[in-house]
């Protein structure tokens, strides 16, 4: 959350709340966003697509674009809509939508583009995210929970108070915390941390960067990928060395003794001992055997980054997380058990607020089919095949019309090269954004949308007390429009107006929106200021639950309040689960080997780990060209950090521009040398803007430095098909050539009728 001063309709500079403990640096992007050159100033479509009509084409992202008027452009789309609809039903359509836009709770793109489509009678939907692909899919067995394992977390005061040892595996970068959705008031993770450090907490931090934890503390770094095996080398010693909570896992817990034969090798034959986690992971045997003694002999508190499960078979590590924790008997006491998300984002630890926020009801979809939303290349290029998940069999549809709103596939997915052959398939996609990111130059029907910048909203979060009146800082950029609006006018074609609006407009639904929620509050007793007293005071104080720990309710009662699993107790052994019968995913936490790692075969053509983690300096690819981002790029190149050794191997130093490759595509990146890694790891973040050197080939060169040309398009298991972009296996070649100069931020060709006749 943040003060905007603005001149000339531009964003001249961002003021943090006074007490925001340590603001973010991102903020650092907005000033010059809102006129900058990569804005769409109006409707466009793809010259092919307006020439030829719908259908199957190759020349997507690789085209001109045609100025079109607003008017013929909701016609375009309310004709087509309207055809692919009545021609192939609405399954055909798909609404998946999928990404991150602005803060917001009523211009929230995917809520705007998904009620629409159900004013149309529905579409495809996607389900699950990138962020907890696997950890969404596995802990509602486990623990009968997801996101309340993040919303009601252990908060930081009670960390902070009662936590003697804290056990990060993915660390607890704090660059992460700097990020919520829908907006965040205070960052308070750096300053827990160093309260804990000062009333004589320790912590251990597992990571193969040294910075995913600022500040004193041990750092262990085992080979990427391998922290399942570390944490059953830690479980092993505790069985071992009886100093498991036995108690615990009889009251709490259900399946432990199913586990335990396989932690101790009778299931398999191999016991999971510190000794067989050392050869695994690179770290020595006695670190984990005296880590696992430690952690007994203290309040520990065991934190996984979602990192852990952005990876192949990532259920395995917030489980096995949980399972550690279930050994220690921790679980539901103050400062002890268990994390997942803690530097992840920045609501882990934070008092979540008690009650509903305003939201915009998206209505019912009556389409049914629905995939993973990791699975869209897959959906794409292989409309009747079958995708296994959570127990089913899911049946791809046949999409024709793609429509997207908030989000940037460019960014998210996997791939890149067989994203673009998948995005030939469809006959149409439409792309709603502000700017003319790889998405936009992709699409066939481009809808120039405002940004939160330009437009009146409510912000608040689940995790946060301001809920905040959003005053537009500049007017509308050129002929941009809030999505509402295009929505409300293709909605007048279609016939389904009155459905979508309800007869209001933008202003008189943030009213509506409101006082519905004055609604919620006052039943539970709380008065809140009128809407109209709300907006000129800018904001509004809610109470919040603090002093939560995870699974507290839990511990004091566990028959008063059971889990939501089938059992009503900790699963580390899951029936169901186990029922599924999937070879990568059995009933219990268990270790396999991963394809992108170091130990594999495929470390032998390609032998760098890179861990394609989130940028420091922007909101994924988000404002790439704004000033802290732009600042971090070598020759304006995505910075890729080395170690000194593997450097010197390859014979480069900061500031010059490596070619990174492997069997499915190649980037540039810029070299910084860095010795805060594990050697053998190279580290490039996500979110340059996809640069092809030559558009025209779908594996042609990134010039820029987006690694999603490098990772695999693949499922973490059978169970969840969650997102594995966290980690892939490179090689990497000193650039000598000329550099390319970087167009990702240059519009497309734009032409006007009269030009093409
Ligand atoms: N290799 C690899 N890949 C990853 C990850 C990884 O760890 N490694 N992480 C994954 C994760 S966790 C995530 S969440 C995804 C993030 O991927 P995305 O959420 O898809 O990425 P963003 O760049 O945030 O895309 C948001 C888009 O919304 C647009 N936008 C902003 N405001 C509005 C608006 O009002 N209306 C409309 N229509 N559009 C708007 C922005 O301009 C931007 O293009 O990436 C995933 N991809
Ligand atoms: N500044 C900024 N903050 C963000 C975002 C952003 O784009 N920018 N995106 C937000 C979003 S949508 C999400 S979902 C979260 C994502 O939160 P996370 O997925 O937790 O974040 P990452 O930065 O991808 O990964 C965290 C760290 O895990 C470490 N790591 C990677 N692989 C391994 C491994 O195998 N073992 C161990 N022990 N550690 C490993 C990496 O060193 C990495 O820095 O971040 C949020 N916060
Ligand atoms: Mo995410």
């Amino acid at each position: 959350m943040f003060r905007a001063s603005a001149a000339d309709g531009e964003i001249t500079g961002v003021h943090p709340d006074r007490n925001d403990a340590n603001p973010s640096p991102v903020l650092g992007n907005i000033p010059g966003s809102v006129r900058h050159r990569s804005r769409i100033a109006g409707p466009a479509v793809r010259r092919g697509w307006l020439e030829n009509g719908p259908g199957p084409c190759d020349l997507r992202g690789n085209d001109e674009f045609v100025a079109v008027s607003w008017d013929e452009l909701t016609d375009l789309l309310a004709t087509e809509l309207r055809r692919v609809v009545d021609t192939f039903g609405n399954e055909a359509i798909y609404g998946g939508s999928y990404g991150w836009a602005s803060a917001g709770r009523f211009h929230h793109a995917q809520s705007q583009v998904h009620r629409f489509l159900n004013c149309l009678g529905g579409y495809t939907r996607s389900v699950d995210s990138y962020s907890t692909g696997a950890t969404s899919v596995i802990m509602p067995h486990v623990v009968g929970a997801h996101w309340k394992m993040f919303s009601r977390s252990t908060s930081w005061d009670v960390i902070a108070a009662n936590t003697d040892l804290l056990v990060a595996f993915g660390g607890v970068p704090v660059k992460n915390t700097s990020i919520n959705h829908g907006g965040t008031s205070n960052h308070p993770t750096q300053d827990a941390l160093t309260a804990l450090r000062a009333r004589g907490g320790k912590i251990v931090t597992i990571s193969p960067l040294r910075d995913d934890m600022t500040g004193a503390a041990t750092w262990l770094a085992p080979i990427p990928g391998s922290d399942v095996a570390v944490m059953l080398g830690l479980a092993h010693v505790l069985a071992t060395e009886n100093l498991h909570d036995t108690a615990f896992l009889d009251t709490y817990c259900t399946g432990y003794d199913r586990f335990e034969r396989y932690l101790l090798g009778h299931s398999d034959g191999i016991p999971k001992s510190a000794a067989w986690a050392s050869g695994i992971s690179g770290l020595a045997e006695q670190t984990i055997v005296d880590l696992a003694r430690e952690m007994a002999s203290h309040r520990t508190l065991v934190t996984v980054t979602w990192s852990l499960q952005r990876v192949k078979s990532g259920e395995q590590a917030p489980w096995m997380g949980l399972t550690l924790a279930s050994m220690l008997g921790q679980i539901g006491i103050p400062g002890g058990g268990f994390g997942h998300g803690y530097g992840s984002m920045n609501e882990p630890g934070l008092a979540p607020v008690p009650y509903p926020l305003p939201t915009l009801p998206q209505g019912i979809n009556p389409v049914s089919t629905f995939v993973p939303v990791a699975a869209v290349s897959d959906m794409l290029l292989h409309p009747g095949d079958e995708c296994r998940y959570n127990g089913r069999r899911l049946t791809y549809p046949d999409i024709k019309l793609v429509h997207w709103a908030g989000g940037n596939p460019f960014h998210h997915h996997q791939d890149i090269g067989r994203l673009r052959r998948a995005l030939a398939r469809p006959d149409t996609i439409v792309v709603h954004d502000p700017y003319w990111t790889p998405m936009a130059k992709h699409a066939d029907i481009v809808v120039p949308s405002t940004t939160s910048l330009e437009r009146s909203d409510i912000s608040c979060t689940r995790n946060d007390p301001l809920l905040v009146a959003m005053h537009p800082a500049v007017p509308r950029f050129a002929d941009a429009r809030d999505d509402y609006d295009t929505f409300a006018a293709v909605a007048e074609k279609l016939g389904v107006a009155e459905e979508f609006t309800e007869g209001r407009t933008s202003g008189e639904w943030l009213r509506h929106l409101y006082r519905q929620w004055q609604g919620y509050l006052a039943s539970a007793g709380v008065t809140t200021p009128t809407f109209d007293d709300f907006w000129v005071d800018g904001s509004f104080r809610m109470s919040t639950e603090d002093g939560l720990t995870l699974l507290g309710d839990y511990r004091k009662d566990p028959v008063a309040a059971p889990l939501r699993t089938p059992s009503g107790k900790i699963e580390i052994f899951s029936e169901v689960v186990d029922g599924f019968g999937y070879d990568d995913c059995v009933g219990h936490p268990a270790w396999y080997e991963p394809d992108e790692w170091l130990n594999g075969e495929r470390a032998e053509a390609f032998p760098l780990h890179l861990i394609a983690n989130q940028p420091r300096t922007r909101l994924h690819g988000q404002l790439d060209h704004g000033a802290t981002s732009q600042a971090s790029k070598v020759q304006g190149r995505e910075p890729i950090r080395l170690h000194p050794a593997v450097a010197g191997a390859y014979g480069v130093a900061d500031g010059d521009v490596v070619r990174v490759f492997n069997d499915r595509g190649s980037c540039l990146a810029g070299v910084v040398v860095d010795d805060g890694m594990l050697e053998r790891v190279v580290q490039l973040s996500t979110g340059a803007w996809y640069d092809p050197e030559d558009p025209s080939d779908t594996a042609s060169m990134c010039k820029h430095g987006n690694p999603n040309v490098l990772t695999a398009d693949v499922g973490a298991s059978s169970l969840s098909h969650g997102c594995t972009g966290q980690h892939v296996l490179v090689q990497i070649e000193r650039y000598d050539g000329e550099l390319p100069p970087i167009t990702a931020f240059d519009p497309p060709t734009i032409v006007t009728r009269t030009r093409i006749g």
